[in-house]
């Protein structure tokens, strides 16, 4: 096992990766930008190095400045956390060549997947189920592109190689859109990614968002952890999530989990990662995967008890799996509501200084976060501060246990979104189970 873990991030998940190294008897290196000097894992961590200015492009996307960090405090190994430098394969790279383990994937799988049209062509050959479309980049071959688009049959989606996230996409109703819809999004995807290839898929029009968790070791091992259910989003970012899925049954879950355990042999994935899909009228349809820790892996830990950040740490290390298939049950069910900094009113951010914080507890209440009494929220990075997390025998028993915890919460000094978590877990057609991708905006009147 590594000796020294330097944690490229900041916020809960840094703290997250530094409790987990503690746990690992792990010494750990936090780096850190001059704003975040006070951040609770900074202060927990055995060094701290000091990376740049409160600009993330100067800081934690300071490529030299974080090797330095590790250059100079003997770490063995980077865990890049989520965002930032996460997916980037060109760090990952730099980090195995400058004589560092990169906690995570090898830097072709980063590239394969980090490119779509590469990540669809990998995951259709392994027998993942995949969105009907263009299977490959598109030509500027007007003639051939409404070929294919009648194929397919509209609505169709336009979206780019080196997009994902909800970035770099448009959807086209009829074939007079076709033509400058294709050219419209390769334009924007050569300015967004320096890249102009674009693909088409058919249009998904009410799906939920249904993601697997893997992790797999070097050993051409592999494990999926069942999916989560992350349709409860506002512009394409998550709001709240939950493990099982509603309405999954175990054989479906087993026989899509396989598929994706199938994937990762094939393309030699080490470490953790997310099969995203869409779900529509009982199938499946893969449209991403994700090779980094995500933020809502909390719900899969509460319901299967693994640690997904250990296995990621072990995976790293050239360990084989701890775990086989039949080791892993799904236990109950668990939500997570990310608690944002943010006006309630327009979803801006909402920085400044918390004068006052109470957590709620409990049985089956997590709560992962690096915020205390007096902690001021930068206003340079993501908005999100806290993840309040709970776990109950059945879907019923979460929602209750949700709401009793949301309602312990106390924040003062900055606005939160903790109101319309309040209101979610209080709507009828939430409560029922398997809301679309369109939900929420639905319910907000957007
Ligand atoms: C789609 C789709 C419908 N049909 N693909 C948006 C984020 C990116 N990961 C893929 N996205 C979508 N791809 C097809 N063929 C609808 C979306 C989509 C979406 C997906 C997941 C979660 C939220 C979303 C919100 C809007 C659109």
């Amino acid at each position: 096992m590594f000796k020294k873990v330097l944690i490229a991030n900041r916020g809960e998940i840094a703290l997250r990766i530094m409790r987990c190294c503690r746990d690992l008897d792990i010494k750990t290196v936090a780096v850190y930008s001059t704003v975040d000097r006070d951040l609770k894992h900074v202060r927990l961590a055995d060094e701290a190095v000091c990376i740049g200015p409160p600009a993330s492009a100067e800081s934690y996307l300071n490529v030299p400045a974080i090797i330095a960090a590790a250059e100079i405090t003997d770490t063995e190994a980077i865990h890049p956390g989520y965002g930032f430098l996460a997916e980037n394969a060109d760090f990952a790279e730099r980090v195995e060549s400058s004589g560092f383990k990169f906690i995570g994937p090898k830097s072709e799988t980063i590239q394969l997947m980090g490119d779509k049209v590469s990540a669809i062509a990998e995951m259709k050959a392994a027998g993942v189920p995949c969105v009907p479309g263009s299977d490959g980049p598109l030509d500027d071959d007007a003639a051939r592109n409404r070929k294919i688009a009648k194929r397919i049959g509209y609505p169709v989606i336009i979206k780019a190689a080196g997009g994902g996230g909800g970035r770099g996409m448009r959807v086209v109703e009829s074939e007079e859109e076709l033509i400058e819809s294709i050219a419209m999004t390769r334009a924007e995807a050569q300015a967004a990614f320096s890249n102009p290839v674009v693909y088409m898929e058919k249009f998904l029009g009410k799906p939920r968002h249904v993601e697997f968790q893997i992790i797999a070791d070097e050993h051409g091992n592999a494990i999926h952890l069942g999916e989560r259910d992350c349709s409860m989003q506002r512009r394409h970012q998550k709001v709240v999530e939950e493990a099982p899925a509603p309405g999954i049954t175990e054989e479906v879950r087993n026989r899509i989990g396989e598929r994706c355990v199938a994937a990762c042999q094939r393309i030699g994935y080490r470490g953790a990662g997310t099969f995203e899909f869409l779900y529509q009228g009982g199938e499946f349809y893969f449209i991403e995967m994700n090779t980094r820790v995500q933020v809502e892996h909390p719900v899969t830990e509460m319901v299967t008890g693994v640690d997904i950040v250990k296995e990621q740490i072990f995976a790293a290390a050239g360990n084989k799996l701890r775990y086989s298939q039949d080791d892993i049950n799904i236990n109950g069910h668990a939500f997570e509501c990310r608690i944002n900094a943010e006006d309630p009113e327009n979803f801006l951010p909402s920085p400044g200084t918390i004068n006052q914080y109470h957590a709620p507890g409990g049985l089956g209440v997590r709560v992962d976060t690096h915020i205390y009494n007096s902690y001021q929220v930068p206003p340079n990075y993501d908005s999100m501060i806290a993840k309040l997390i709970v776990k109950g025998n059945t879907r019923e028993t979460a929602i209750a246990r949700m709401r009793g915890a949301l309602s312990e919460v106390f924040i003062d000094g900055i606005k939160t979104n903790i109101a319309l978590h309040e209101r979610i877990f209080l709507d009828e057609n939430f409560r029922q189970g398997g809301t679309d991708i369109h939900y929420l905006e639905k319910m907000l009147g957007l």
